[in-house]
């Protein structure tokens, strides 16, 4: 018998639960989600009213692999917890290019961060790929979790740009885009898309040689994207040494002048975000009914080689769906 989630989110916010034991069940939800991302309805049904059930900062934190968003993720890290010591931060690694097995890898990128025995630190790690309901279905109900327990910032943090990624980077208020000297051309940014989708730029490793140059060619960059006024204004951050920690005060200090200069607006921005989560759910849950007893191969056929049309057969297979439905359920 599966646990209800009301029943946990009841728990976390039940005032005799110790931390410890808003942890477990912090933790037994997102696996819970994890294996089952429809179930995330549950969880934003149970919390949609309710404002503190959402991080006043989400920070998206992604770039090329190796241009160290992890280490500056850590020391981002740092930096929110030396202001802020009662409170905590949430961690959530997304790797899409790893195969369910990847976990070891995966592993050790956690086993490089310092955080790890800080109790105001929870640290995800999300590895697989072709979960029902896609992953990023699944890093959502994640982060709704960290965000239910008072993690705030909660960061995101994802290789690269693909479809998944470009999802991914939808749960968060910001997109910090991390460039590295020694990277590749910084032009290659450009195609992969990560400069439309970026709201803060930085270049780590500015210990190394060429930082600046990777600095000015961002700086002609975004330059140019608020030329063509593509809507949101982009941000260039002073570059950072993430081993150092040079430069990440002056990040931190932007971020949290972001979220507060654009709370209400990301407010709204994450109510639609929910509608569109449980929107998406109710069409694929239609979709695998549909599917339900549903021979496939006779319905392409019919479109293929008997020419009928395909609003026909659509109908057709949601009108037999209906009756079966019936008459399953006898309604
Ligand atoms: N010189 C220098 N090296 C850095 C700095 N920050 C990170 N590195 C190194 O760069 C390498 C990659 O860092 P990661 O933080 O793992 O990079 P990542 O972007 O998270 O990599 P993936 O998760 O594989 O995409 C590591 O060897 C880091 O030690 C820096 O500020 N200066
Ligand atoms: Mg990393």
């Amino acid at each position: 018998m599966s646990q209800s989630i009301q029943a946990l989110v009841g728990r976390i916010r039940s005032e005799d639960a110790s931390d410890a034991e808003r942890r477990r069940t912090a933790a037994r939800m997102m696996t819970i989600i994890e294996d089952e991302p429809f179930r995330i309805v549950e969880l934003i049904q149970a919390v949609i009213t309710e404002e503190d059930a959402h991080s006043k900062l989400v920070v998206g934190v992604t770039g090329p692999s190796g241009s160290g968003k992890s280490t500056l993720t850590d020391a981002v890290v740092s930096e929110f917890r030396k202001r802020n010591s009662n409170g905590c931060v949430g961690v959530v690694a997304v790797d899409p290019s790893s195969p369910f097995t990847g976990g070891a890898i995966l592993g050790d990128r956690i086993r490089m961060m310092k955080h790890t025995t800080d109790p105001g630190v929870f640290i995800r790690s999300l590895a697989s790929r072709g979960h029902l309901g896609g992953l990023s279905l699944g890093t959502s109900g994640v982060s709704r979790v960290m965000q239910l327990i008072g993690c705030d910032p909660l960061i995101i943090e994802t290789v690269g740009v693909g479809q998944n990624e470009v999802e991914i980077l939808e749960l968060a208020d910001l997109v910090v885009v991390v460039q590295s000297p020694g990277a590749g051309d910084s032009t290659q940014m450009l195609k992969a898309g990560l400069l439309e989708i970026g709201d803060v730029f930085v270049v780590n490793k500015s210990d190394l040689p060429g930082a600046e140059d990777v600095h000015s060619q961002l700086r002609s960059m975004i330059e140019l994207r608020r030329e063509c006024g593509s809507g949101r204004e982009p941000v260039l951050a002073v570059p950072i040494c993430a081993h150092t920690g040079k430069g990440v005060a002056e990040l931190v200090d932007l971020l949290s002048r972001l979220a507060e200069e654009n709370q209400s607006l990301w407010r709204e921005r994450r109510a639609a975000q929910m509608r569109d989560e449980v929107r998406h759910v109710i069409l694929e849950t239609a979709t695998g009914l549909l599917r339900e007893g549903v021979d496939e191969q006779t319905l392409v056929r019919r479109v293929l080689e008997q020419g009928e049309a395909l609003e026909e057969v659509s109908r057709d297979l949601v009108a037999r769906a209906a009756e079966e439905i019936k008459r399953h359920h006898g309604s």
